[in-house]
């Protein structure tokens, strides 16, 4: 069955076109810094957000016009298959990203959820091979049924911690079957409440076992996906251990994951976190952790995560030129973690917001190519740490001084001190001309 029959493949026609249902600054076969659009952008769509999600919110009931259900859950499951790879396809999207239950229903035991996730991934499987359309990462959600009321591997509930162990051995057995580039980790209830009732070295403990168990199990299942874990400050609980970029590669450090795993940072869970966007990427790269993004903003009136479209040209700019900075994002990929207001109900507003988000970040690539063409911001920087490049400051990077060699240069160097005014509005105005 065909779900959008009105819509057609969305093609680019330029900035020129009245067409809504046209890219107008994605245009996936032209290329940047040598490469093309398609293959800088790997933009992946989440199934949860375009296929589950119905538009309710704690004050509504839901308002998204769906043409995919059907008599039973599993036969609603097996129609979003269809209708999935239609949006993808129309889309020219690469990549997709689901969580276990986005995609079956979890029926009453886990032997009926294995059975469920068979079926849909079977179904799944077949669409990719027929379209080429590839599995950037699944997740396990572990925060959802009420058993992770408590978190799942930092559950005071060691039965919950075993269930939440099944659940991730059949993502990885689900990631092997679809050939899952990444696999991510969210920790959506890892975290407390309360400390009072809170054994905060346990629970971390445990989080490390689980992951560590991935790790063994992926190696023993000769799959091996880039593992993901994705920082969020709070929300659900009131302070999660993952809060942030820097907190979560302490954490990666700390139980020594660093060789396999990396970061997935969201736009949303930034601002929550009191960073930008950019912030979060900068802190993964210089620390070679920068895994994968998903692609969304928040409202800044608002301290939740509204998961928004990305429609910000400034801030898809410079998170592009951390993606190039970093020489890339493969094996991760641009992932559309969004979803559309309650108010844009219609099914077609599926198309709509993916196209406004794919053309933000096609406009980020192209600004922020010409930015590094023009050498913009690393010119800016080399000249303001030049005293670092020679003399004193040569020095001190090479590891030649200490404490007595530099006491003994500053007496002779006295009050000779200069420092040079960083004229930062000029450089945010100079910012604004590359906005594309
Ligand atoms: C929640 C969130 C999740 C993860 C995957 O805020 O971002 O959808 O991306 O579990
Ligand atoms: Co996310």
């Amino acid at each position: 069955m065909v779900y959008f029959p009105e819509v057609e493949k969305i093609q680019y026609e330029g900035v020129g076109t009245k067409n809504p249902f046209a890219f107008r600054h994605y245009n996936p076969e032209e290329v940047v810094e040598g490469k093309t659009m398609k293959e800088h952008l790997r933009f992946a769509i989440a199934y949860w957000h375009t296929m589950t999600q119905d538009g309710s919110d704690p004050f509504g009931n839901p308002t998204n016009e769906r043409p995919w259900f059907g008599a039973t859950p599993l036969e609603t499951a097996k129609n979003r298959v269809e209708a999935f790879f239609e949006i993808l396809v129309k889309l020219d999207a690469p990549y997709f990203c689901f969580h276990d239950i986005d995609i079956a229903p979890e029926g009453d035991t886990l032997e009926e959820f294995y059975e469920n996730l068979d079926i849909i991934t079977d179904l799944i499987k077949a669409k990719m091979d027929e379209t080429g359309i590839k599995l950037l990462w699944n997740t396990a959600n572990m925060f959802s049924n009420p058993r992770f009321v408590n978190g799942a591997g930092s559950s005071n509930n060691a039965d919950v911690f075993a269930y939440a162990a099944a659940q991730v051995k059949k993502g990885l057995d689900i990631s092997k079957k679809l050939g899952g580039e990444n696999y991510v980790f969210w920790g959506g209830r890892e975290g407390y409440e309360s400390l009072l009732n809170t054994d905060m070295k346990l629970e971390q403990d445990n989080i490390a076992r689980l992951f560590k168990m991935a790790i063994a199990y992926g190696e023993k299942i000769g799959h091996k996906p880039q593992f993901l874990i994705e920082p969020k400050p709070k929300e659900p609980t009131k302070h999660q251990y993952d809060f942030d970029a820097a907190t979560t590669l302490a954490f990666i450090l700390k139980y020594g994951l660093e060789g396999d795993f990396k970061l997935n940072l969201e736009g949303n869970h930034a601002t929550l976190a009191g960073h930008t966007f950019e912030h979060e990427l900068t802190v993964a790269r210089i620390n070679d952790a920068l895994g994968s993004i998903d692609a969304n903003q928040g409202d800044v009136l608002l301290g939740w995560d509204t998961d928004e479209f990305p429609t910000n040209v400034f801030d898809t700019t410079l998170v592009m030129l951390e993606i190039l900075e970093n020489g890339g994002i493969a094996p991760g990929g641009v992932n559309f973690d969004s979803k559309v207001r309650r108010s844009s109900f219609a099914k077609e507003d599926l198309f709509l917001a993916h196209i406004a988000g794919m053309d933000t970040f096609a406009r980020g690539l192209k600004g922020a190519a010409a930015i590094r063409k023009d050498n913009f911001l690393s010119d800016l920087k080399a000249k303001r740490y030049a005293s670092f490049e020679s003399g004193i400051g040569a020095s001190i990077v090479a590891g030649n001084e200490d404490l007595e060699s530099l006491t003994e240069y500053s007496l002779k160097n006295g009050a000779n001190i200069k420092n040079e005014s960083s004229h930062i509005e000029l450089v945010k105005s100079q910012l604004n001309d590359y906005l594309v």
